[in-house]
């Protein structure tokens, strides 16, 4: 183990060093104003935060499972992953970023603390200068590293999810295809729902025609076809889980390792360093593949690089980038966009990532964000304040910073709040939405066609405001972070969650559904 000690004055605005160390510690003279904090994957919170408050963790542990680095969902401070910044006055900020996997930067009082879990060796950056200036070297660090995307140009995307959830059939996706006639989206997505179930990737009942046949359905309309699939978790009630029981991952004292819950129950995370895991994996990528799909947008990622005992011992995240590569040669010249995915460990190997946590068709759902403490969780501001903080990932990948809304049926977002929204998807140039076209006024499919076929002037004025063409945009009713001493029972809110949850997504998609059979 070597640690560094460094010392902030020894680096000058507008410079940077790199060091190689398993530790790194920099006191500085005072705590920092504001500590940049960087979640772990694709949905944990990414922000700056007041380092003189103490983390809080998440109250419920599903939540805790699904939305935080398992590792450090208890920590005493604040910790963030790959890369933490320091700002020490305005435009002079000291960023230290880990070039290497499972780099974590803690901040203690006055003390920043980077450290490589396991007391692996690796490469530090520690950039001094102003915001935009170290966040780009940081970046420049990375692609060199791991690379970039292959592709120039974000693909434009229909995706089931936020307007259908799991409630999806041939007819009502058939009928969704067709109504977007000529509006120029690249690719139709099926999300979560076509299959049998997590781990069993075929077709569910009802998609009777099969997902080959529905691909080229998709084809004939000129789009590419893209497809969900989270292929490190799996349901308990599988053949693989009966039949492969060593697949699973366990934990040092042999206990299942949860995923985390998704929309159908608690799931189970494989071990990816099992030679037969990585064989099956490199099979259901070329079978999804081989059906004709060439964007697969692949989720719950994070399982992958769940903490446990291997097959094979190495570092968590090194497992993580092993197995995705082994889906990656498989995909050939498929479109990658990971989600719920560890960030740094994905980069080079994926071609766009999601860089937040879910949008809804609402601002915030209390129940679940503030009584719980889970700034995580699926909101349309929680994903707006994520996503803004990640912007910086631009040059290396494609970021996704979920679906935009354009519809106002079903929609209980401000005016205000839905054009924040939209005014995100133009700063990251990922263009998604999942409204039916049937929800659209004439006016509102117009809209969908100006915002696919024009790149508006972007321009950044402060942190959290862009002017774009004439217009500003001011992002600061996104970044506050509500929470509450309350300690409402966590069943009541988890309840009480769901009901809105009931109310503003599943009763629209149970509707569609029913209506368009
Ligand atoms: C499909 C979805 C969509 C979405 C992904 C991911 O149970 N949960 O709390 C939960 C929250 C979010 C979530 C899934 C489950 O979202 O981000 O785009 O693909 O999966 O299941």
């Amino acid at each position: 183990m070597t640690t560094l000690l460094l010392d902030p004055d020894a680096l000058s605005p507008s410079s940077h060093q790199i060091f190689t160390a398993s530790r790194l510690d920099l006191n500085l003279p005072q705590p920092p104003r504001r500590f940049f904090r960087h979640g772990w994957q694709s949905w944990t919170l990414a922000a700056w935060l007041d380092p003189r408050e103490p983390p809080l963790p998440i109250r419920a542990p599903e939540f805790r499972a699904k939305d935080e680095d398992p590792a450090y969902a208890f920590h005493k401070n604040h910790v963030s992953a790959w890369v933490g910044a320091a700002e020490l006055a305005e435009n002079d900020i000291l960023l230290i970023g880990a070039l290497g996997l499972s780099g974590r930067i803690e901040v203690s009082g006055s003390a920043l603390k980077g450290f490589y879990e396991d007391n692996h060796q690796g490469e530090w950056l520690v950039a001094r200068g102003r915001e935009d200036e170290v966040f780009a070297k940081y970046a420049a660090l990375l692609e060199a590293k791991f690379g970039r995307t292959r592709f120039e140009k974000p693909p434009r995307v229909w995706c089931s999810w936020y307007s259908l959830y799991k409630w999806i059939d041939e007819t009502v996706l058939t009928k969704a295809l067709h109504g977007l006639g000529n509006l120029p989206f690249d690719v139709f997505q099926i999300d979560d729902g076509w299959e049998d179930e997590s781990g069993h990737w075929e077709a569910g009942k009802n998609f009777p025609g099969g997902m080959a046949a529905f691909a080229e359905k998709i084809k004939a309309t000129g789009r590419t076809a893209g497809i969900w699939l989270s292929p490190f978790i799996v349901t308990p009630n599988l053949g693989i889980f009966r039949e492969h029981h060593d697949w699973i991952l366990r934990d040092e004292q042999g206990n299942l390792v949860t995923a985390g819950r998704n929309w159908t129950g608690t799931t189970y995370a494989l071990d990816v360093t099992h030679p037969a895991v990585l064989e099956w994996l490199d099979k259901l990528i070329r079978k999804v593949v081989g059906w004709g799909y060439g964007y697969l947008k692949l989720d719950f990622l994070y399982a992958g690089a769940a903490i446990g005992k291997r097959y094979k011992d190495m570092p968590r995240e090194e497992a993580y980038r092993n197995a995705l590569k082994v889906m990656r040669e498989a995909a050939g010249d498929a479109y990658i966009l990971a989600c719920g995915a560890p960030i740094v460990p994905s980069l080079g190997l994926c071609d766009g990532i999601r860089i937040g946590p879910d949008v809804t068709p609402y601002w915030l759902n209390r129940a679940l964000s503030v009584w719980l403490n889970n700034p995580n969780d699926p909101a349309t501001q929680n994903a707006i304040r994520t996503s803004l903080h990640r912007l910086w990932l631009k040059p290396l990948v494609h970021i996704d910073p979920d679906v935009l809304f354009f519809r106002t049926r079903w929609n209980a977002l401000t005016p205000h709040e839905n054009q924040l929204l939209q005014d995100l998807g133009t700063l990251t140039g990922f263009k998604a939405t999942s409204d039916l076209p049937w929800w659209w006024k004439p006016s509102e499919r117009e809209k969908v066609r100006e915002f696919l076929e024009t790149a508006p002037k972007v321009q950044k004025l402060k942190r959290y405001c862009y002017q774009i063409d004439g217009r500003v945009a001011d992002f600061s009713p996104a970044i506050p972070i509500s929470t509450s001493h309350l300690d409402f029972p966590v069943w009541l809110a988890r309840n009480w969650g769901i009901l809105k949850i009931v109310q503003h997504q599943a009763l629209p998609a149970i509707l569609a559904q029913r209506l368009h059979r």
